[in-house]
């Protein structure tokens, strides 16, 4: 752009020809960071002890806007707990119902997934109304409940893309299908992490649509690892891609396999987009490998990734670009891009970089002062000192202090799960067991 020249308004992806304007491109933008937003404060909710536990959406959130670009009233979902964004983006969940499932409130007003049944980032929508007659499922996008077994989502999402082949060319059901589907266009949209791809569910699943050719788009969320195990142990060639490559669909049926990258924004909406068209139009099957997505807070409330990955994928960079802005990985400082750190460890060999040198130090360190008795091995962490850890390494990025909605939001969920309980609830919570457990003094031997 030549100095002086206006920006702008629209852009268009290249091979799709999705026209974004500015204002959705800023509006999308927002959406990544308030997602960011809510998992970094969702990690310390649970670590301050105020919620049981937490699974998060951090590092995937253009990864799931370039799909929810493509997902249309009527289309299914069936996924994983790294979806929010998503979620956010077409408009099934709120940032006051996702929080209220982070405090497992049972009031189905607030959430309106589980009623506090399930864990955070499991949603679902209901086909039928408080009389128990159908809803009308084409006004708005519909997700099938959320499971926790690892690939258990695929099966059905076969199910749910064959409901709309059947739909298309079965005369009869033509004949019921107000409500449910229109010419048989919906497409199922399934997500599932890398590590989850190892499993057989995946592959009987991929098998059953590339033979059945049903409108199903899979979205795989590739960090290279499933909790600690990297891709080289686990997935055939590093990459599920490539070894899916022979279901690639030539002369004749098969799938389309296609690969992006976890912070491409515009490649990822042209990507979702063309591949979404054909399965909507031509009942093709569709599979996109998005690499180089990150998991900035590691897996879960339950571990420290710091513990098992290399300094740089700890840190939320991992050898590539971060999805959101450099300043909103909390954990980030000095390990960008092109640090040297990142370096090494996209040159290193899987063996070495699955135990990097520092991590050997530090391990055979503090198993010196264990065997000198000054740690003992299992202490546990108390929940005060993880909590001021976060609140320590949070206070460069004051989230809630920028974004306020999502700070209205975690205190509405907050207020109203008090309302309900009363004050002293809290104590009596799961949660809580778990925080005083972690307070209990460990008798060593
Ligand atoms: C059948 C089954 N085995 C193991 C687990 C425990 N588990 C939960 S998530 C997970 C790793 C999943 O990794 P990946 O699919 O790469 O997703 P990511 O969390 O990295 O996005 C494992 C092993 C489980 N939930 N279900
Ligand atoms: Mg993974």
């Amino acid at each position: 752009m030549k100095t002086g020249e206006r920006p702008a308004t629209t852009i268009t992806t290249p091979r799709a020809k999705v026209t974004l304007t500015r204002e959705q491109v800023i509006s999308d933008y927002r959406l990544a960071v308030r997602s960011r937003a809510a998992s970094e404060l969702g990690r310390r909710e649970v670590l301050i002890g105020r919620a049981p536990f937490g699974i998060f959406g951090d590092g995937k959130e253009i990864a799931n806007l370039g799909m929810a670009h493509a997902f249309r009233p009527g289309d299914w979902r069936s996924g994983y707990y790294r979806d929010q964004t998503f979620m956010l983006a077409v408009g099934i969940a709120t940032l006051e119902q996702y929080f209220a499932q982070l405090y497992a409130d049972a009031d189905l007003g607030r959430e309106p997934f589980s009623g506090g049944r399930q864990m955070s980032n499991h949603y679902a929508t209901r086909t039928v109304d408080e009389r128990g007659h159908w809803r009308d499922l084409l006004s708005t996008g519909q997700t099938a409940s959320d499971l926790s077994p690892v690939a258990a989502q695929m099966p059905r999402s076969v199910g749910l893309a064959w409901a709309s082949k059947l739909y298309r060319t079965s005369p009869g059901l033509r004949a019921v299908a107000g409500g449910f589907s229109r010419n048989g266009d919906e497409v199922c949209f399934c997500t599932i992490g890398n590590a989850g791809t190892s499993e057989g569910l995946f592959w009987e699943s991929i098998n059953a649509a590339g033979v059945l050719q049903v409108p199903l788009v899979v979205g795989v969320w590739d960090d290279g690892y499933g909790i600690s195990v990297p891709n080289e142990f686990q997935t055939t060639k590093g990459s599920i891609s490539a070894a899916l490559a022979g279901m690639q669909r030539d002369s004749g049926p098969g799938f389309e396999i296609r690969v992006a990258k976890g912070w491409d924004y515009l490649g990822l909406i042209d990507t979702f987009a063309e591949v979404t068209e054909l399965a909507r139009r031509e009942h093709v099957p569709a599979l996109v490998h998005v690499v180089e997505v990150t998991q900035p807070q590691g897996h879960s409330t339950s571990g420290s990734h710091e513990r098992y990955k290399p300094a740089a994928c700890a840190s939320g960079w991992c050898g590539t670009r971060s999805p959101t802005p450099r300043h909103l990985t909390s954990t980030s400082a000095g390990t960008g891009p092109r640090s040297k750190a990142s370096a090494s460890a996209r040159t290193r060999s899987p063996r070495r970089r699955y135990a990097s040198s520092a991590t050997k130090r530090r391990r055979s360190s503090s198993s010196r002062r264990m065997r000198r008795g000054r740690i003992s091995r299992r202490r546990p962490r108390s929940c005060a000192a993880r909590a001021t850890r976060t609140a320590r390494s949070s206070t460069r990025v004051s989230f809630a202090r920028w974004w306020p909605c999502v700070r209205t939001a975690v205190q509405r969920a907050r207020r109203s799960r008090r309302s309900r309980h009363g004050t002293g609830a809290r104590t009596r919570t799961a949660s809580h067991r778990i925080c005083s457990a972690h307070r209990t003094p460990r008798r060593s031997a």
